[in-house]
C-alpha cells in the first residue's frame, strides 16, 4: 500500500489547474486522506472541509455505500461501451435520476464533467432547433460573471473575464446579459435579494438586437457559484423563463453547483419552482468520487431527434466514457446515501442556522458584503488597493493553518460544506473565519 503520509518531494511536473503554481509549490497544502467532514494533511492535521472539496462532496468523504459500490463494480464490469452497446447500471442510473429531476425532464445524457455537460447542452440546443427546421436559431446567450466550465462553448457563454481573455475568438454568435450583482441596493441580503427582477429585461434588449428568431438558448447558473455566490433576485428566474417561452428559446440551467441538494431541494429548478428545458449537472452526482456529469433534457427536445430510419444514429455526440460503469456505480451509491440520510433536503433544515451564522460576521474587518442561500455562502472582502485577490488568498492560507478549508474567488470567500454538516461544525467554520478576518492585513 502506498503511504499517504509521505509528501512527494518533486512538485514541478504537475502543472496544476487554476492554481498559483509557483506560490503553491513553495508552500504546498497537501490533503492526504479524508473521512466525512474532514481532510487530513500528511502530518495528520485535521482540516474541516468548508467547501465539500470543490463544491462536490455533498455527502461527505469516504462514505461506505459509495466505496462498496465502486469496489464491487471494478470486480464485475470495469468498462463497457455505450455506443451501440449498453450495460445495466447506465440505464438503472438514468431511471433513478429521472425520478429526482423535475417532471418532464425524463431523458438523461451522461458526460464526465461539468464542462462536458455544458458543451452537450449547448450542442443539443442548436441541433434541436435544426431538427425542428429552425436552423437559423444558432445564437447562445449567457450572462456576465457566469461560469460554465472551461471548454470553448462554456467560456464563450461564460462571463468571467480571466477565463476568456487568453483564448481568442471562442464561439461566434454569443452574447451576454448583464449580471445581477447590485451591492448598492442588495448588500447583506439574507437569501434572495429583493431588488433586481428588472435585470431579466436585459434579455429582451439582447433579443431585440439579434432578433429572437436567431436565438437557440439562454444558459444561466440559477445561483452563480464560482464568481462568488450571486443569488438571483426575487422573481428574476421566473421572468427569464417567461421571456424564453415567449420567443421559443430554450432555457438551460447550469446546476453543476446547485444540483444534488445544495439549496435544500434536489435541484435549484425545484427550489425556485422555475423549470428549465435542460439541466446541466456533474459534481454531486457522484459525490465527487469519480468524474461524471449528466444533462437532463425535456421530452420534446429528445423526441425531436427520434425521426427517420431506425438504424441511423439520431444525435452525433457522446464521449468514450459516457455512462462509464464505474462512475454509474459511484452515482448509484451516492443516490442511496443521499436518500437514506435525507441529504437532498437537509440544506433546507440547516439554512436558517447557516444564514444567521454567516451574517454574524457583518461588521468584521474588511467585510463589504455577505450573501447566502441553502448551504452556500459568500463573504466579500474589500480589495487591497492595487492588489486584487490578495486579501482573500491570505484568508484562505490562514484558514488552512487554523484547520479549515475555504475557497476564494477574487476577494470573495465562498463556503459550501458537505450536507452532512452538524451545527457545531457550522459554528467552527464561522469562529475560524471570524478569527482569520480579525487577523488579516
Ligand atoms: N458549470 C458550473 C456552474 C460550475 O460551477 C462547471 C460548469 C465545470 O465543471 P467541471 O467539472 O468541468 O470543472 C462548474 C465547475 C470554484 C470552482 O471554486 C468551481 C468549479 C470548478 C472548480 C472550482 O468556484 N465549478
Amino acid at each position: 500500500m502506498p503511504d499517504s503520509t509521505i509528501v512527494p518531494n518533486d512538485l514541478s511536473s504537475f502543472w496544476m489547474p487554476f492554481t498559483a503554481n509557483r506560490q503553491f509549490k513553495k508552500n504546498p497544502r497537501i490533503l492526504a486522506s479524508a473521512d466525512r467532514m474532514h481532510y487530513k494533511t500528511p502530518e495528520g492535521r485535521e482540516i474541516l472541509d468548508g467547501t465539500a472539496g470543490l463544491w462536490c462532496v455533498n455527502a461527505g468523504h469516504k462514505r461506505p455505500k459509495i466505496v462498496e459500490a465502486i469496489q464491487r463494480q471494478a470486480e464485475e464490469l470495469d468498462f463497457a461501451p455505450t455506443f451501440q452497446m449498453g450495460h445495466p447500471k447506465a440505464f438503472e442510473l438514468a431511471n433513478r435520476l429521472n425520478n429526482l429531476a423535475p417532471d418532464g425532464l425524463d431523458h438523461v445524457m451522461f458526460t464526465n464533467s461539468g464542462s462536458e455537460s455544458v458543451e452537450t447542452a449547448l450542442k443539443t440546443a442548436i441541433a434541436y432547433h435544426r431538427a425542428k427546421g429552425e436552423g437559423q436559431r444558432f445564437r447562445l446567450i449567457g450572462r456576465e460573471r457566469g461560469y460554465h466550465g472551461v471548454n470553448f462553448g462554456g467560456i464563450s457563454v461564460g462571463g468571467i473575464v480571466a477565463n476568456r481573455k487568453m483564448f481568442g475568438t471562442m464561439l461566434a454568435g454569443v452574447d451576454h446579459m448583464r449580471h445581477t450583482h447590485d451591492p448598492q441596493r442588495n448588500a447583506f441580503s439574507k437569501g434572495q435579494p429583493v431588488h433586481g427582477v428588472e435585470f431579466a429585461e436585459d434579455l429582451e434588449r439582447i433579443l431585440a438586437l439579434h432578433d429572437p428568431s436567431t436565438v437557440a438558448a439562454v444558459i444561466v447558473e440559477p445561483v452563480s457559484g464560482s464568481t462568488g455566490v450571486l443569488v438571483p433576485p426575487k422573481g428574476y428566474l421566473k421572468r427569464l423563463r417567461e421571456i424564453c417561452d415567449k420567443h421559443n428559446i430554450l432555457l438551460i440551467f447550469d446546476e453543476v453547483i446547485t444540483g444534488y441538494g445544495r439549496l435544500g431541494a434536489p435541484f435549484a429548478a425545484q427550489y425556485f419552482d422555475v423549470i428549465p428545458d435542460m439541466i446541466v449537472s456533474a459534481k454531486g452526482l457522484t459525490n465527487g468520487v469519480l468524474p461524471m456529469g449528466a444533462v437532463y433534457v425535456k421530452n420534446h427536445i429528445h423526441d425531436a431527434f427520434m425521426h427517420g430510419p431506425e438504424h441511423l444514429i439520431e444525435f452525433f455526440h457522446g464521449y468514450t466514457y459516457s455512462g462509464h460503469p464505474m462512475a454509474c456505480a459511484a452515482a448509484l451509491g451516492t443516490l442511496d446515501t443521499y436518500e437514506e440520510e435525507g441529504l437532498l433536503t437537509r440544506a433546507s433544515e440547516l439554512a436558517d442556522y447557516w444564514e444567521s451564522s454567516i451574517h454574524s460576521l457583518k461588521g468584521h474587518p474588511h467585510v463589504i458584503d455577505i450573501r447566502n442561500i441553502g448551504l452556500v455562502g459568500a463573504i466579500e472582502l474589500e480589495t487591497i488597493p492595487g492588489e486584487p485577490t490578495k486579501r482573500a488568498m491570505n484568508a484562505m492560507v490562514k484558514a488552512f493553518e487554523k484547520g479549515l478549508l475555504i475557497r476564494t474567488t477574487g476577494d470573495i470567500i465562498a463556503l459550501s460544506p458537505p450536507l452532512i454538516i452538524e451545527k457545531s461544525e457550522i459554528d467552527q467554520i464561522f469562529e475560524t473565519v471570524s478569527g482569520v478576518l480579525k487577523d488579516l492585513d
